[in-house]
Protein backbone atom coordinates (compact mmCIF):
# COMPACT_ATOMS: atom_id res chain seq x y z
CA UNK A 1 0.00 0.00 0.00
CA UNK A 2 1.40 3.75 -0.94
CA UNK A 3 0.80 6.33 1.94
CA UNK A 4 -0.73 9.12 0.18
CA UNK A 5 0.58 12.23 1.84
CA UNK A 6 -0.57 15.75 2.41
CA UNK A 7 1.96 18.38 3.32
CA UNK A 8 1.10 21.16 5.69
CA UNK A 9 3.40 24.29 5.15
CA UNK A 10 6.10 24.76 2.56
CA UNK A 11 8.55 27.63 3.58
CA UNK A 12 11.90 25.64 4.56
CA UNK A 13 11.66 23.22 6.22
CA UNK A 14 8.04 21.40 4.33
CA UNK A 15 10.04 21.91 1.31
CA UNK A 16 13.00 20.02 2.43
CA UNK A 17 10.45 17.28 3.81
CA UNK A 18 8.95 17.19 0.05
CA UNK A 19 12.09 16.94 -2.27
CA UNK A 20 13.46 13.75 0.35
CA UNK A 21 9.55 11.75 0.29
CA UNK A 22 9.32 12.43 -3.25
CA UNK A 23 12.91 11.18 -4.57
CA UNK A 24 14.49 9.18 -1.34
CA UNK A 25 11.51 7.45 0.60
CA UNK A 26 9.70 4.12 -0.65
CA UNK A 27 6.06 3.11 -0.16
CA UNK A 28 4.87 6.83 -0.07
CA UNK A 29 3.49 9.94 -2.44
CA UNK A 30 2.54 13.17 -1.91
CA UNK A 31 -1.22 13.93 -2.86
CA UNK A 32 -2.11 17.50 -1.52
CA UNK A 33 0.39 20.15 -0.16
CA UNK A 34 -0.93 23.50 1.45
CA UNK A 35 0.66 26.69 2.54
CA UNK A 36 -0.29 30.45 3.45
CA UNK A 37 1.27 31.41 0.41
CA UNK A 38 -1.21 29.65 -2.39
CA UNK A 39 1.79 30.45 -5.08
CA UNK A 40 4.02 28.64 -3.27
CA UNK A 41 1.74 25.31 -2.61
CA UNK A 42 1.69 25.61 -6.04
CA UNK A 43 5.17 25.69 -7.30
CA UNK A 44 6.15 22.72 -4.61
CA UNK A 45 3.13 20.77 -5.62
CA UNK A 46 4.37 20.71 -9.20
CA UNK A 47 7.91 20.30 -8.25
CA UNK A 48 7.20 16.57 -6.41
CA UNK A 49 3.79 15.70 -8.42
CA UNK A 50 1.24 16.63 -6.22
CA UNK A 51 -1.87 15.79 -7.29
CA UNK A 52 -3.94 18.58 -5.51
CA UNK A 53 -3.28 22.11 -3.57
CA UNK A 54 -5.40 22.67 -0.61
CA UNK A 55 -6.91 25.92 0.63
CA UNK A 56 -7.40 25.41 3.83
CA UNK A 57 -5.16 22.88 5.90
CA UNK A 58 -8.41 21.39 7.53
CA UNK A 59 -9.50 20.22 4.52
CA UNK A 60 -6.15 18.87 3.32
CA UNK A 61 -6.45 16.88 6.80
CA UNK A 62 -10.47 15.68 5.87
CA UNK A 63 -9.62 14.61 2.50
CA UNK A 64 -10.64 10.98 2.13
CA UNK A 65 -7.99 10.96 -0.80
CA UNK A 66 -4.92 11.85 2.21
CA UNK A 67 -3.74 8.76 4.29
CA UNK A 68 -1.70 10.63 6.35
CA UNK A 69 -0.32 14.27 7.05
CA UNK A 70 3.00 16.06 7.72
CA UNK A 71 3.16 19.59 9.21
CA UNK A 72 6.05 21.96 8.91
CA UNK A 73 4.25 25.19 9.23
CA UNK A 74 4.91 27.63 12.43
CA UNK A 75 5.16 26.51 15.50
CA UNK A 76 2.08 28.05 17.09
CA UNK A 77 0.20 26.43 14.16
CA UNK A 78 1.67 22.96 15.24
CA UNK A 79 -1.31 21.81 18.48
CA UNK A 80 -4.43 22.41 16.55
CA UNK A 81 -3.63 21.21 13.49
CA UNK A 82 -2.30 18.29 15.09
CA UNK A 83 -5.52 18.11 17.27
CA UNK A 84 -7.61 17.79 13.83
CA UNK A 85 -5.37 15.08 12.38
CA UNK A 86 -6.20 13.19 15.88
CA UNK A 87 -9.72 14.24 15.33
CA UNK A 88 -10.03 12.66 11.22
CA UNK A 89 -7.38 9.30 13.10
CA UNK A 90 -4.70 10.11 10.34
CA UNK A 91 -0.81 9.92 11.59
CA UNK A 92 0.69 12.58 11.72
CA UNK A 93 4.45 13.64 11.35
CA UNK A 94 4.42 17.04 13.39
CA UNK A 95 7.95 19.11 13.06
CA UNK A 96 8.99 20.09 16.73
CA UNK A 97 8.29 21.77 19.10
CA UNK A 98 5.06 19.87 19.05
CA UNK A 99 3.34 23.11 20.60
CA UNK A 100 4.70 26.45 22.40
CA UNK A 101 3.31 24.75 26.00
CA UNK A 102 3.09 21.68 28.02
CA UNK A 103 -0.21 22.37 28.87
CA UNK A 104 -1.23 22.60 25.22
CA UNK A 105 1.23 19.08 24.58
CA UNK A 106 -0.73 17.49 27.29
CA UNK A 107 -4.67 18.62 25.56
CA UNK A 108 -3.11 16.58 22.76
CA UNK A 109 -2.03 13.72 24.96
CA UNK A 110 -5.69 13.34 26.37
CA UNK A 111 -7.38 13.70 22.79
CA UNK A 112 -4.78 10.83 21.64
CA UNK A 113 -5.54 8.33 24.86
CA UNK A 114 -8.99 9.09 24.15
CA UNK A 115 -8.54 7.67 20.46
CA UNK A 116 -7.08 4.68 22.02
CA UNK A 117 -4.02 4.81 19.57
CA UNK A 118 -1.00 6.61 18.80
CA UNK A 119 -1.39 8.56 15.74
CA UNK A 120 1.86 11.47 16.28
CA UNK A 121 5.19 11.18 15.52
CA UNK A 122 6.96 14.76 16.47
CA UNK A 123 10.13 15.47 14.05
CA UNK A 124 13.12 15.38 16.87
CA UNK A 125 14.81 13.66 13.86
CA UNK A 126 18.12 13.63 15.57
CA UNK A 127 17.21 9.75 16.63
CA UNK A 128 17.38 8.74 13.35
CA UNK A 129 20.87 10.57 12.57
CA UNK A 130 23.86 7.30 11.57
CA UNK A 131 26.26 9.26 14.90
CA UNK A 132 23.49 9.50 17.18
CA UNK A 133 22.24 6.28 16.82
CA UNK A 134 25.85 4.84 17.10
CA UNK A 135 26.47 6.80 20.22
CA UNK A 136 23.74 5.09 21.85
CA UNK A 137 24.91 1.80 20.75
CA UNK A 138 28.20 2.12 22.49
CA UNK A 139 26.74 2.66 25.55
CA UNK A 140 24.15 -0.14 24.85
CA UNK A 141 27.35 -2.71 24.11
CA UNK A 142 28.80 -1.44 27.84
CA UNK A 143 31.89 -1.56 27.23
CA UNK A 144 32.47 2.41 27.90
CA UNK A 145 30.74 1.58 31.88
CA UNK A 146 28.88 4.44 33.19
CA UNK A 147 27.67 7.67 31.24
CA UNK A 148 29.03 10.57 33.54
CA UNK A 149 28.60 13.52 31.20
CA UNK A 150 27.14 14.28 27.80
CA UNK A 151 28.36 17.63 26.18
CA UNK A 152 26.25 19.16 23.78
CA UNK A 153 27.39 22.20 21.59
CA UNK A 154 24.26 23.37 18.90
CA UNK A 155 25.64 26.51 16.78
CA UNK A 156 23.47 28.36 13.65
CA UNK A 157 24.94 31.01 11.70
CA UNK A 158 22.39 33.52 12.46
CA UNK A 159 19.50 33.80 14.56
CA UNK A 160 16.28 34.06 12.16
CA UNK A 161 14.61 37.53 12.50
CA UNK A 162 11.47 35.95 14.24
CA UNK A 163 14.07 34.73 17.07
CA UNK A 164 13.06 36.24 20.53
CA UNK A 165 15.48 35.86 23.70
CA UNK A 166 13.50 32.34 24.30
CA UNK A 167 14.13 30.69 21.24
CA UNK A 168 17.74 29.42 21.81
CA UNK A 169 15.82 27.45 24.00
CA UNK A 170 12.42 27.00 23.19
CA UNK A 171 13.00 26.32 19.35
CA UNK A 172 16.76 24.82 19.07
CA UNK A 173 17.93 23.00 22.16
CA UNK A 174 14.42 21.07 22.26
CA UNK A 175 16.80 18.96 19.89
CA UNK A 176 19.17 18.58 22.70
CA UNK A 177 16.55 17.71 25.47
CA UNK A 178 14.77 15.48 23.13
CA UNK A 179 18.51 13.60 22.56
CA UNK A 180 19.76 13.75 25.56
CA UNK A 181 16.48 11.86 27.05
CA UNK A 182 16.89 9.39 24.23
CA UNK A 183 20.26 8.26 24.77
CA UNK A 184 20.48 8.27 28.90
CA UNK A 185 16.86 6.29 28.53
CA UNK A 186 15.10 8.36 31.14
CA UNK A 187 13.81 12.30 31.97
CA UNK A 188 15.51 15.23 32.37
CA UNK A 189 15.06 16.31 35.96
CA UNK A 190 16.76 19.96 36.65
CA UNK A 191 18.01 23.02 34.70
CA UNK A 192 20.28 25.78 35.14
CA UNK A 193 20.64 28.26 32.41
CA UNK A 194 23.92 31.01 32.25
CA UNK A 195 24.10 33.98 29.95
CA UNK A 196 27.85 35.55 29.24
CA UNK A 197 27.70 38.53 31.20
CA UNK A 198 30.95 40.28 28.59
CA UNK A 199 28.16 40.88 26.27
CA UNK A 200 27.66 44.20 25.15
CA UNK A 201 24.10 43.36 23.64
CA UNK A 202 22.06 40.85 24.77
CA UNK A 203 20.90 39.47 21.31
CA UNK A 204 18.18 36.80 20.43
CA UNK A 205 21.26 35.28 18.87
CA UNK A 206 23.66 35.33 21.50
CA UNK A 207 24.92 31.89 23.31
CA UNK A 208 23.31 30.56 26.11
CA UNK A 209 25.06 27.32 28.40
CA UNK A 210 22.50 25.06 30.24
CA UNK A 211 23.20 22.45 32.76
CA UNK A 212 20.57 19.70 33.63
CA UNK A 213 20.15 16.93 35.39
CA UNK A 214 20.43 13.74 33.14
CA UNK A 215 18.90 9.96 33.65
CA UNK A 216 21.06 8.24 36.22
CA UNK A 217 22.72 11.10 37.63
CA UNK A 218 24.47 11.92 34.40
CA UNK A 219 25.27 15.92 33.84
CA UNK A 220 24.01 17.28 30.62
CA UNK A 221 26.00 20.30 29.21
CA UNK A 222 24.26 22.35 26.36
CA UNK A 223 26.09 25.49 24.56
CA UNK A 224 23.40 27.01 22.23
CA UNK A 225 25.08 29.89 19.81
CA UNK A 226 22.76 30.93 17.27
CA UNK A 227 24.87 33.75 15.75
CA UNK A 228 28.00 31.84 15.97
CA UNK A 229 28.33 33.04 12.28
CA UNK A 230 31.18 30.38 10.91
CA UNK A 231 28.75 27.68 9.71
CA UNK A 232 26.59 24.95 11.28
CA UNK A 233 27.99 23.15 13.44
CA UNK A 234 26.67 20.58 16.14
CA UNK A 235 28.92 18.56 18.10
CA UNK A 236 28.13 16.00 21.23
CA UNK A 237 30.65 13.47 23.44
CA UNK A 238 29.09 11.33 25.47
CA UNK A 239 31.82 11.14 28.47
CA UNK A 240 31.69 7.33 30.14
CA UNK A 241 33.97 5.47 33.28
CA UNK A 242 36.29 4.02 30.39
CA UNK A 243 36.03 5.84 27.45
CA UNK A 244 34.05 9.01 25.47
CA UNK A 245 31.87 8.72 22.44
CA UNK A 246 32.49 11.49 20.16
CA UNK A 247 29.59 12.92 17.20
CA UNK A 248 31.37 12.88 13.89
CA UNK A 249 29.44 15.52 11.08
CA UNK A 250 29.34 14.02 7.61
CA UNK A 251 32.49 15.10 5.79
CA UNK A 252 32.99 13.63 1.85
CA UNK A 253 35.38 15.78 1.35
CA UNK A 254 38.91 17.53 2.83
CA UNK A 255 40.97 20.20 0.64
CA UNK A 256 44.45 20.58 0.47
CA UNK A 257 45.51 23.70 -0.22
CA UNK A 258 48.04 26.75 0.25
CA UNK A 259 49.55 24.93 3.10
CA UNK A 260 46.46 24.26 4.79
CA UNK A 261 43.86 21.56 5.04
CA UNK A 262 40.17 22.07 5.60
CA UNK A 263 36.25 20.71 5.27
CA UNK A 264 33.36 22.86 5.07
CA UNK A 265 30.17 23.85 7.36
CA UNK A 266 26.67 23.81 5.82
CA UNK A 267 24.48 27.27 6.68
CA UNK A 268 21.92 25.19 8.02
CA UNK A 269 21.02 22.24 9.52
CA UNK A 270 19.52 20.40 5.99
CA UNK A 271 22.72 18.93 4.57
CA UNK A 272 24.29 18.36 8.21
CA UNK A 273 20.88 15.87 8.93
CA UNK A 274 19.70 15.12 5.61
CA UNK A 275 20.07 11.49 6.03
CA UNK A 276 18.43 12.15 9.73
CA UNK A 277 15.46 14.00 7.68
CA UNK A 278 15.62 10.96 5.20
CA UNK A 279 15.65 8.38 7.70
CA UNK A 280 12.81 9.68 9.59
CA UNK A 281 10.85 10.11 6.71
CA UNK A 282 11.38 6.24 5.88
CA UNK A 283 10.73 5.33 9.48
CA UNK A 284 7.44 7.21 9.75
CA UNK A 285 5.86 5.43 6.22
CA UNK A 286 7.31 2.24 7.08
CA UNK A 287 5.31 2.55 11.28
CA UNK A 288 1.91 3.61 9.47
CA UNK A 289 2.34 0.81 6.96
CA UNK A 290 2.85 -1.87 10.07
CA UNK A 291 0.70 0.17 12.90
CA UNK A 292 4.06 0.27 15.05
CA UNK A 293 5.16 3.77 14.89
CA UNK A 294 8.28 4.71 15.77
CA UNK A 295 10.22 8.01 16.48
CA UNK A 296 9.45 10.73 19.06
CA UNK A 297 6.08 10.47 20.30
CA UNK A 298 3.21 12.91 21.45
CA UNK A 299 4.65 12.00 24.99
CA UNK A 300 8.48 12.56 24.13
CA UNK A 301 6.84 15.73 22.16
CA UNK A 302 5.02 16.91 25.43
CA UNK A 303 9.03 16.03 27.87
CA UNK A 304 11.17 18.32 25.32
CA UNK A 305 8.44 20.86 26.11
CA UNK A 306 8.59 20.72 29.62
CA UNK A 307 12.03 20.83 29.63
CA UNK A 308 12.05 24.25 27.77
CA UNK A 309 9.30 25.58 29.66
CA UNK A 310 11.49 25.35 33.19
CA UNK A 311 14.79 26.06 31.10
CA UNK A 312 12.60 29.82 30.29
CA UNK A 313 11.71 30.08 33.83
CA UNK A 314 15.49 29.30 35.12
CA UNK A 315 16.18 32.41 32.76
CA UNK A 316 14.48 34.82 34.14
CA UNK A 317 14.62 34.04 38.21
CA UNK A 318 18.66 32.63 37.69
CA UNK A 319 17.89 29.91 39.56
CA UNK A 320 18.23 26.00 38.95
CA UNK A 321 14.48 24.59 38.25
CA UNK A 322 12.89 21.47 39.03
CA UNK A 323 11.28 19.86 36.18
CA UNK A 324 8.05 17.82 37.49
CA UNK A 325 6.51 16.14 35.11
CA UNK A 326 2.67 14.38 34.61
CA UNK A 327 2.06 11.09 34.58
CA UNK A 328 2.88 9.11 31.88
CA UNK A 329 -0.44 7.29 30.49
CA UNK A 330 -0.03 3.36 29.29
CA UNK A 331 -0.33 4.20 25.88
CA UNK A 332 3.52 5.59 25.50
CA UNK A 333 4.74 3.23 27.77
C1 LIG B 1 15.62 25.04 13.74
O1 LIG B 1 14.22 25.14 13.89
C2 LIG B 1 16.03 23.62 13.81
O2 LIG B 1 15.27 22.73 14.05
C3 LIG B 1 17.50 23.41 13.69
O3 LIG B 1 17.83 22.06 13.76
C4 LIG B 1 18.20 24.20 14.78
O4 LIG B 1 19.58 24.09 14.61
C5 LIG B 1 17.81 25.66 14.72
O5 LIG B 1 18.45 26.35 15.76
C6 LIG B 1 16.30 25.82 14.85
O6 LIG B 1 15.95 27.18 14.77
Amino acid sequence: MTVRLGIIGVGVMGTDHARTIASQVAGASIRSIHDANGERARQIADEVGAADVAGDPKHLIDDPQVDAVLIASPDSTHKDLTLACVAARKPVLCEKPLAPTSRECLELIDAEVKAGRRFVQVGYMRRFDPSYVEMKSHLAAGQLGKPLLFHCIHRNVAAPPWFDGGMAIANSAVHEFDIARWLLSGDLTAISVFRPAGLSTQSPGAPVFLVLDGAGGTLVTIEVFNDAAYGYDVKGELVCEKGTVELQRPVHGVVNHALSQGTSYPVDWRPRFQDAYRLQAQGWIEGIRSGRPNGASAWDGYAATRVAEAGLQSLKSGRREEIPVAAMPKLYE
